[in-house]
């Protein structure tokens, strides 16, 4: 049984009251905290070990180099990636899918064909792929989501057709909270020929991820979301794919030999790793995952359940406060999207930030999917391994402090 009390010790920038009020931090599908751990590895390696890697053959670039590439190799436990030479450190998994899109799609997509996402993708998701199609001549197709806020399996069956090419579809929506069928997926975009790309950034830090059980051929995620820094994220993809593909970038650290008119790439995955990349946010990844699976994301996601079951029943038991995506505790993680009746999301989390809590407000990179949902903007709540149910029972109160103080409505 992992313990959120005592593992908030591990955040000190919980310890701080904001508006006069202690700080509860329910943002954490915009980025989470960092433990002291990840801070110290950090520290760690600039105070001690700072080099260039796969450069120097001195000590403290060899400590660099090793490290980064242990980082590599905790990332692909992490996933369970056949080898580490599927796994490529990127910016984020913004950078990740645009790589996806740019050099899979220059390579592999030709006019006719078709991309297949779906309408609760997050902006990330969905313009790589629009600037694809228009650049290729290939049609981008949206898959609905049903009234209760699933994905629609049967609308994906019929958007999917021996034309597709590329299926890409948020592993866990940013928004809607709902976990998709991604091996599903992956089976019915196979029948068709198509590769399965998954945008994993509010998965895999909330649950254990095995790409290989999955079966995708894409997967990408971002290390500030699950404890790291930022400017650090994963792109896996399947060798077969990778080595197929051209990089996206050219320059230092990923050519083999540079003649004037050509040169030739080194081996994956530092084809793709052009100049020098943040060697210390991957040291500080791994060390991320180090303290994920010291606590278990298995006991990470059953926390969140947890808490998904004591604070949705008290949210939806609220008058006038609607909760997007499923309704169902056991199918909903812990981002829940929520409006307030008369009341815009912005100013619910001012109002909710005075009392301490800090939630998101706006259309959280989805525009599409509010436009379907037909609402402006929605605030959310996200939670994460340090929250508690003190801290759902702040949001609750909060909110109905929230409801009194603007009884007579701003809109
Ligand atoms: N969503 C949110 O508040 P980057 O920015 O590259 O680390 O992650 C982009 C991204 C891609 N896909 C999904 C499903 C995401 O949730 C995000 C980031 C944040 O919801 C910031 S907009």
């Amino acid at each position: 049984m992992m313990n959120a009390e005592k593992l908030r010790q591990d955040f000190p920038i919980l310890f701080q009251e904001v508006n006069d009020e202690p700080l509860i931090y329910l943002d954490n599908a915009a980025t989470t905290q960092k433990p002291k751990q990840v801070l110290k590895t950090l520290n760690h390696y600039y105070e001690m070990n700072n080099a260039n890697v796969h450069r120097g053959v001195h000590t403290l670039a060899e400590r660099a180099t090793k490290d980064y590439e242990e980082a590599r190799e905790k990332v692909r436990q992490l996933i369970h990636a056949k080898e580490t030479a599927e796994v490529l450190f990127t910016r984020g998994t913004t950078t990740s899918l645009n790589w996806i899109a740019k050099s899979f799609g220059d390579a592999f997509v030709k006019k006719g064909d078709e991309i297949v996402i779906s309408y609760m993708e997050h902006h990330s998701n969905i313009i790589p792929w629009q600037q694809l199609a228009k650049a290729k001549g290939a049609t981008l197709k949206y898959i609905r989501i049903t009234d209760d806020g699933f994905l629609d399996m049967a609308d994906a069956k019929k958007q999917m057709t021996d034309k597709t090419a590329i299926v890409s579809i948020a592993h866990v929506s940013n928004v809607l909270g709902v976990i998709n069928p991604l091996k599903e997926l992956a089976e019915l975009a196979h029948a068709h020929g198509a590769v399965m790309v998954a945008d994993g950034a509010q998965a895999v830090p909330h649950m254990p991820v095995d790409v290989q059980a999955l079966n995708v051929d894409f997967y990408a995620f971002s290390g500030h979301k699950m404890c790291g820094p930022t400017g650090i994220g994963v792109l896996y993809g399947k060798r077969e794919w990778l080595d197929q593909m051209e990089p996206v970038e050219f320059g230092g650290e990923m050519i083999d030999f540079v003649h004037l008119q050509e040169s030739t790439w080194k081996e994956l995955p530092w084809k793709f790793e052009a100049g020098t990349p943040n060697i210390a946010g991957a040291i500080a990844l791994g060390s991320a995952i180090d303290y994920l699976t010291e606590i278990g994301l298995t006991e990470i996601h059953q926390h969140e359940a947890e808490l998904v079951a004591y604070v949705l029943p008290k949210l939806q038991a609220i008058e006038g406060l609607t909760v997007y995506g499923p309704q169902a505790v056991e199918a909903h993680t812990g981002v829940i999207a929520f409006n307030l009746e008369g009341l815009h999301p912005h100013d619910v989390a001012t109002a909710l930030d005075m009392e301490g809590v800090a939630v998101r407000a706006g259309h959280h990179c989805a525009q599409p999917l509010l436009n379907y949902l037909n609402v402006p903007a929605t605030a959310r709540a996200s939670f994460y391994l340090y929250n508690t149910k003190e801290d759902a029972d702040r949001l609750v109160e909060a909110i109905l402090a929230t409801k009194e103080f603007f009884k007579h409505g701003t809109i």
